[in-house]
């Protein structure tokens, strides 16, 4: 099923059937906790064997904290499922620095072909990987915690949950983007790969931001400057898979929510290079059934000592 995540070009929205099953809000299971008061913008570097010059898989620590998630009712481009609450994530984790890229992906599943999209290619080594169900994430994610993970005892490798991944994309900000609100959409070009006049060069009929980022198409990973916490692509590039089933927001203060008990579609977050400009935004959501794959939807990891 096709859902929020079309081309910039066509300008509407599809309409959007999910599961809303009641909010699950209890607290996540705990393994071995990480120490918490030290060790933020540490970054590790997973052993992956990869080609020459392919980018690294760098996580980043994410310091514990609480944040408002979702926007408020005034933000532009706003919908309706981004009702604001506040969140405590109670325990630092780590966060991919990037989007999983081609190469990283292939050192799992050398087959994989990110194919092109009108005539450009998706599958350089240093692309976000694309073509990846919400199942062949998490597949990659178990690979890497059966392959890496004795290195970081009681820690696994998994998708991020929803609330994980807009904690590390605000980074402490609250404008609707992490570079501000950009009310005249002419600020993100030096911050996120979105649907550009770069872009509207070779699409005439695409809505686009009002600026120039240089990418028709998706950008090498890490171009683009870094949100406060030093994560690249965070917004725009690729919409990246979280763990959660899609649903709506509970209404009060939670710690580490999971997301619903239950559904029928995976959350999908950040827009992507080819999307309308609204969807480029920290607190908009999409979701996807667990078996879709596009050449905008990718995925970065968390590496983390709760299981959700
Ligand atoms: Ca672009
Ligand atoms: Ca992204």
């Amino acid at each position: 099923m096709r859902v929020k995540w079309f081309l910039a070009g066509l300008g509407i929205l599809a309409v959007c059937v999910a599961v809303q099953a009641d909010p699950h809000n209890s607290p996540l299971a705990v393994t071995v906790p990480v120490s918490d008061d030290n060790g933020a913008n540490e970054t590790i570097t997973v052993p992956l064997t990869l080609p020459a010059d392919a980018t690294p898989l760098d996580m980043m620590r994410i310091p514990h904290g609480s944040f408002t998630m979702g926007s408020p009712t005034t933000e532009q481009h706003r919908d309706s499922d981004e009702t604001q609450h506040d969140v405590t994530i109670s325990r630092d984790f780590y966060i991919g620095k990037y989007e999983v890229t081609n190469a990283q992906f292939r050192a799992f599943r050398s087959g994989h072909d990110s194919s092109i999209y009108d005539g450009l290619i998706l599958y350089e080594d240093n692309h976000p990987v694309v073509y990846v169900s919400w199942n062949d994430a998490v597949a990659f994610c178990a690979w890497l915690t059966a392959e890496y993970g004795s290195a970081y005892p009681g820690m696994t490798f998994r998708l991020p949950t929803e609330s994980e991944w807009e904690y590390a994309c605000r980074a402490g900000t609250t404008a609707r983007c992490y570079w501000g609100e950009d009310p005249n959409q002419d600020q993100a070009c030096g911050y996120a790969n979105g649907a550009d006049l770069t872009a509207k060069g070779r699409w005439s009929n695409w809505t686009v931001w009002n600026c120039s980022d240089g990418f028709t198409k998706v950008a090498r990973v890490g171009k683009f400057k870094p949100n406060p916490f030093g994560l690249r692509d965070m917004i725009g590039n690729v919409w990246e898979w979280c763990n959660d089933w899609y649903g709506t927001y509970p209404s009060g203060p939670v710690a580490d929510p999971i997301g619903q008990h239950s559904g029928s579609h995976r959350v999908l977050r950040g827009g992507s290079w080819s999307n309308l400009p609204g969807y480029c935004r920290s607190a908009a959501r999409s979701f996807g059934e667990p078996d879709d794959v596009s050449y905008d939807l990718g995925f970065r990891v968390v590496l983390s000592s709760r299981t959700p």
